[in-house]
């Protein structure tokens, strides 16, 4: 046996046969803990070859420097860097099985409290057959040392060495061209962790997030606390008064805000074949007491939804470029909205998504937020069909969520993210009861069929808050975070607007989405103020009573009087109620005509620029700079992360204590009987 080893294995003691066998044991057992570890979510052919083979050009690289080396000294240093990539795969395993993401260096150094709760668990978390991963390691060793492999002593070529560095460049560039088309802004936009493994693979993961914690720090090292004074005396000078008549008018009700994924201003009131897309956000908008705004601008750049949220919860804008959730969310300082309600007003905070929790770095952003729930994809319930695109259909969503939603002692604020009307606008047919629009472009059509599916679910969702005695008791925001039409899809547009060509200022229009807050006894109507989503905060603290005189907010209470209606977009263009600027090119907000400015025009139109210019690197100064750790609001204390926890039961039993002290949710108001929720959600029946 050992003889019809040594001659058939014969090629395992030449150095590159060793080399080979102990990438190949690598490769596999890499792509097995991919497969039994980790939840990737690898769709069609590309995704399923690209993970196949991720494992690939990295472990050519990084193994390949041992063949740099002499003699037994390169069989040792591959032993050494397999235990070093092990370990790799190993952490991480154990990482995901307690947080659902990869292990970020930013969490590693310790100086996030994310990581300091990891120590507690770890023992409790592992288990024997993560060990597995040392398997191949220990076999090689022991293979070595009874010299069943023998050690190749010969010199190996310089050249061989090299060859296989270039290789695996070559292979890795490949890897990421194929990704990229599949995926792109795969690392500009820095979605979500498990995207970067998917594709790319663990080691590439970490060698990007070293870079990205590197260049992070060495803003944040070279920040300090009399960059905040700039920050603050800006912000003093832009301050503007509460409206008195809105003023403290929904102190204590709990707060709805539902995001409306890519949900545009266009689509209310509008009609296909002459029926309404969206009758029950129609009606919403048009109540007596709903406020709405219809010169409500986004305001997002490639974060989209991450934008909107960092917008809509702190008041800071999103970055230039990625996603400030992402780089900056595990580690920076923030004092958001969830964190601000729960201190100062005593409210139960909950973020509510049908998709994975890493995505948009949610898990570790919701955090420093100050979430103390984060309900997503593990928390409802997955049958075949529940999904599409991103996650749970909006039906299902909204129904599974009605459960937790009555747990929640009273009053809470809770945030529930749609995701059914989501590029491309995919769904089934019965789930389609609705004609798509017919200007010819693919992917333009669908999207009234999604916004009507959509609309649905918030009307049933609306009748459900009214069965459960919520709807009267809270108070309902609800906007779209972004676009669902781009600009490249011009002539489709124009068709959709009824014009024959659209212009640039048009497309600006086209930015507009609906931003509305309900509730009992509010005086409502369509107001024409024209602001966007860095300006919410502000409008719903000042609307609930809750004192934010000295926070950090680059926006401004849609309701006050004296605001500066000037609205930024991230690439620094701008819309006001008189002039709007566009690509280089002025236009006059009430015509939509270019204009050549006289002097005194000009004057204005700078002066309002060079506002924008200074809010939007205001902003990220604070963010770049993690610079809301030099400066704490009166009142408010440093959210401390590692009190949080999004595991399922840990989570579960949190809200149960929580709820038998407080006796104030809408299960125990209701006598412990649970809200029927009506849907007609066919995969439900
Ligand atoms: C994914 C969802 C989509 O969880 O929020 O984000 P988007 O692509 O709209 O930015
Ligand atoms: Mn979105």
């Amino acid at each position: 046996m050992a003889n019809f080893f040594k001659r058939r294995m014969s090629w395992v003691n030449t150095r590159m046969g060793f080399f080979l066998l102990t990438i190949g044991l690598f490769w596999v057992k890499t792509y097995i803990a991919y497969q039994t570890e980790f939840t990737l979510g690898a769709k069609g052919s590309v995704q399923q070859f690209l993970l196949l083979i991720n494992p690939l050009p990295a472990a050519l690289l990084v193994f390949g420097i041992a063949l740099y080396f002499r003699g037994r000294l390169a069989y040792w240093l591959m032993m050494i860097i397999n235990v070093l990539e092990s370990t790799w795969i190993f952490a991480n395993v154990l990482y995901y099985r307690e947080f659902s993401d990869f292990l970020s260096f930013g969490i590693m150094k310790g100086s996030s409290d994310v990581g300091n709760n990891l120590g507690k668990s770890l023992a409790q978390i592992t288990h024997a057959y993560d060990f597995f991963v040392y398997v191949d390691i220990i076999v090689l060793i022991i293979l070595l040392v009874t010299h069943v492999i023998r050690i190749d002593a010969r010199p190996f070529k310089r050249r061989y060495a090299f060859s296989i560095t270039v290789l695996s460049f070559g292979l890795m560039f490949a890897e990421f061209g194929m990704a990229n088309a599949d995926r792109s802004g795969l690392l500009t936009r820095t979605f979500d962790n498990n995207y970067i493994v998917k594709y790319l693979g663990l080691n590439e993961y970490a060698a990007f997030n070293a870079y990205q914690t590197q260049k992070e720090s060495a803003t944040r090292a070279s920040a300090n606390a009399s960059d905040m004074k700039s920050v603050l005396k800006y912000l003093k000078q832009n301050r503007v008064s509460p409206n008195v008549s809105y003023y403290g008018k929904e102190k204590g009700k709990n707060v709805f805000v539902i995001h409306l994924e890519s949900f545009q201003q266009f689509l209310i009131d509008y009609k296909v074949n002459g029926k309404e897309v969206t009758p029950n956000l129609n009606k919403f908008y048009h109540n007596q007491n709903t406020l709405s705004f219809d010169n409500f601008y986004n305001q997002v750049a490639q974060g989209k939804t991450s934008d909107a949220e960092m917008m809509l919860e702190n008041s800071l804008f999103g970055l230039p470029q990625g996603s400030a959730m992402t780089t900056y969310g595990t580690q920076n300082t923030f004092q958001a909205a969830p964190a601000i309600l729960s201190q100062q007003a005593g409210y139960t905070t909950a973020a509510f998504h049908g998709d994975v929790p890493s995505f948009w770095n949610r898990d570790n952003t919701y955090k420093s937020w100050g979430y103390q729930y984060f309900f997503s994809s593990s928390y409802y319930t997955e049958k075949s069909g529940y999904s599409v695109g991103y996650g749970l259909k909006d039906k299902i969503f909204f129904k599974q969520s009605a459960k937790y939603i009555e747990q929640l002692p009273q009053p809470f604020y809770a945030k529930l993210i749609t995701l059914t009307n989501h590029y491309p606008y995919e769904l089934d047919k019965k789930n389609t009861d609705f004609p798509a629009t017919k200007t010819g472009d693919k992917t333009v059509d669908p999207y009234v069929q999604t916004a009507h599916y959509l609309d649905q679910a918030f009307g049933e969702f609306m009748t459900y808050l009214k069965k459960a005695g919520l709807y009267k008791n809270s108070m309902i925001v609800a906007y779209g975070d972004h676009y669902g039409i781009s600009n490249n899809h011009r002539p489709a547009i124009a068709q959709l607007l009824g014009k024959s060509k659209v212009t640039n200022f048009d497309l600006a229009q086209f930015q507009k989405v609906p931003f509305m807050i309900h509730a009992a006894g509010l005086k409502g109507g369509i107001n024409h103020t024209y602001g966007g989503e860095i300006d919410v905060l502000p409008t719903l603290l000042d609307l609930l009573g809750v004192k934010n005189t000295d926070t950090i907010q680059f926006g401004q209470d849609l309701l006050a009087k004296n605001r500066n209606q000037t609205v930024a977009f991230r690439n620094g263009n701008f819309i006001s109620p008189t002039y709007a600027k566009i690509g280089g090119t002025v236009y006059d907000t009430r015509t939509g005509k270019a204009l050549s400015l006289t002097t005194a025009q000009k004057k204005t139109v700078d002066k309002m620029q060079n506002h924008v210019t200074t809010e939007l690197s205001l902003s990220d100064r604070v963010i770049y700079g993690d610079l809301l750790r030099f400066y704490t609001p009166k009142n408010f204390t440093k959210v401390d992360k590692s009190s949080f926890t999004y595991k399922y039961k840990p989570a579960m039993e949190k809200l149960a204590e929580a709820e038998k002290k407080e006796k104030t949710s809408a299960l125990v108001k209701n006598k412990g009987k649970e809200t029927t929720y009506k849907t007609d959600a066919p995969e439900l029946k």
